[in-house]
């Protein structure tokens, strides 16, 4: 699992963790480091895959660094608050110290290294095998059904009405691909918190892609999505417009972050927003399911295909974690292990038969809620609101205990908390299940 560091011979296991935006990235690693920091104190001491750790210790001086000083404090603060959201990548590197008998000659120190990064650009994965015609079919099965055709029903016309042969209108097609990203922008936020919202980038930039430069759109015609479509259009037509630049951006921004980055990740967290989906309804369960089949499919394919040998060649173990769990009573919150089992039980069998270990779970990186029981027996949680910082006791909405096989699912809203005070860097945040996901990730 272990590779060395090329220049210290220390070796390092690098765990990619990604989620859409808002999934809880931020404030899972800042814990991960918080709880590494406290190896040797509270849940962790009492994972045995974990007790040759001794110490752990956060490094300084990677780039681009992981802001573990604001992360810790803001949760640390008073009032206290959560990390601030990031749009780009970055890693974090801890140390740990590795108890040995003195005669041992196996390394005395490991690297841990988090390399935080988008579920937006995650998701490009299945852009990398598309083709043109390819992606505007896709995009178009979307958005030819419910709830997408009603959140752009003049766009989605409008892209239909274009002929891809006709010469291509410049300025019109700026304006497209802008109202493109609001409409992305629309879908993954509620009522919707759809998942397929490609291309990533146009949600997410990061430092160095300027959407405006090679403008795409996918375009409807006919022709386009039918399933019999050319490549070849006039030059200087919008198919040639959009086509080119569609494969700039998939040759020259997508593919390139995953050949630099998965070639060296050891294991790969994805975090998912199971309870927001929940909320949101059938559809966005639906999509979301789509959505993590497709980010996992090239563990499945064969060495023959560089996918599967980029994503094959290291990474041996994959966690999806529910996040926020903490926002359920006890009951519930077992409930919400047992219907993430079975909203992934297929995908789990399918990389099972790859010799992929896929852990599902759901987790809380910081718990900001605490169980009230009044004399009667019921059971609420307390926590305080997240934009009034006001204590707020409620009662969440209950589980079902199975989930249906066609995700007929909505649940009820959940307000929105803040973190706990009293959060200290010296003890390990109160969690759910961070100690069991760092065991599953560090077991060697
Ligand atoms: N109750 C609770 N809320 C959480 C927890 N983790 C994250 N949240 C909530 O989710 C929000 C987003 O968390 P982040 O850690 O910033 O998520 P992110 O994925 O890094 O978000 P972006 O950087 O915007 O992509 C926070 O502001 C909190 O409201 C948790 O463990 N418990
Ligand atoms: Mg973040």
């Amino acid at each position: 699992m272990a590779r060395s560091l090329f220049t210290s011979k220390i070796p390092v296991t690098r765990i990619g963790i990604t989620g859409l935006s808002q999934a809880g990235k931020s404030t899972l690693i800042t814990a991960l480091i918080n709880h590494l920091e406290n190896i040797r104190r509270g849940a962790l001491s009492q994972q045995v895959v974990l007790h040759e750790f001794a110490h752990g210790h956060w490094l300084r001086g990677v780039e681009p660094a992981f802001d573990y000083d604001a992360g810790l404090h803001a949760l640390t603060n008073t009032p206290p608050a959560w990390p601030q959201s990031t749009t780009d990548w970055s890693i974090a590197q801890i140390e740990l110290t590795i108890d040995r008998p003195w005669y041992s000659t196996k390394p005395r120190r490991r690297i841990i290294e988090l390399l935080d990064y988008p579920g937006e650009w995650l998701l490009d994965l299945c852009l990398l095998e598309w083709d043109y015609p390819a992606f505007c079919a896709a995009t178009w099965s979307w958005c030819s059904q419910t709830p997408r055709h009603e959140i752009a029903a003049d766009l989605i016309q409008e892209l239909a009405a274009i002929d891809p042969h006709a010469p291509v209108d410049l300025a019109y097609l700026a304006q497209l691909q802008h109202r493109w990203a609001a409409f992305l922008a629309d879908c993954r936020l509620p009522p919707y918190q759809l998942s397929r919202n490609l291309p990533g980038r146009f949600l997410l930039n990061g430092a160095h892609y300027h959407p405006e430069k090679r403008p795409f759109v996918p375009l409807f015609a006919l022709d386009l999505v039918g399933g019999n479509a050319t490549t070849s259009f006039p030059a200087d037509s919008w198919g040639a417009v959009c086509a080119h630049n569609y494969l700039n951006y998939r040759d020259h921004e997508a593919k390139p972050f995953f050949t630099r980055h998965f070639q060296n990740v050891d294991a790969q967290v994805i975090l998912i927003d199971l309870l927001g989906a929940m909320t949101a309804g059938p559809d966005a369960l639906k999509d979301m399911r789509a959505a993590l089949e497709g980010v996992l499919q090239p563990f499945r394919y064969g060495t023959d295909h560089w996918l599967g040998r980029l994503f094959r060649r290291k990474i041996r173990r994959v966690a999806v974690c529910a996040t926020k769990m903490d926002h359920l009573l006890p009951d519930d919150q077992k409930r919400l292990q047992s219907l993430l089992e079975s909203y992934l039980y297929e995908t789990v069998q399918r990389l099972a038969a790859e010799s992929i270990e896929l852990n599902v779970m759901a987790i809380a990186a910081v718990q900001s809620a605490r169980v009230h029981e009044d004399s009667s027996g019921t059971q609420s949680l307390i926590g305080r609101d997240k934009r009034t910082g006001q204590r707020v006791q409620f009662t969440p909405p209950s589980l079902p205990p199975t989930m249906p096989h066609n995700l007929n699912l909505k649940i009820g809203d959940l307000p929105q908390l803040a973190p706990p005070t009293g959060l200290d860097r010296a003890q390990a945040f109160p969690g759910r299940r961070i100690d069991q996901l760092l065991a599953f990730l560090l077991a060697d």
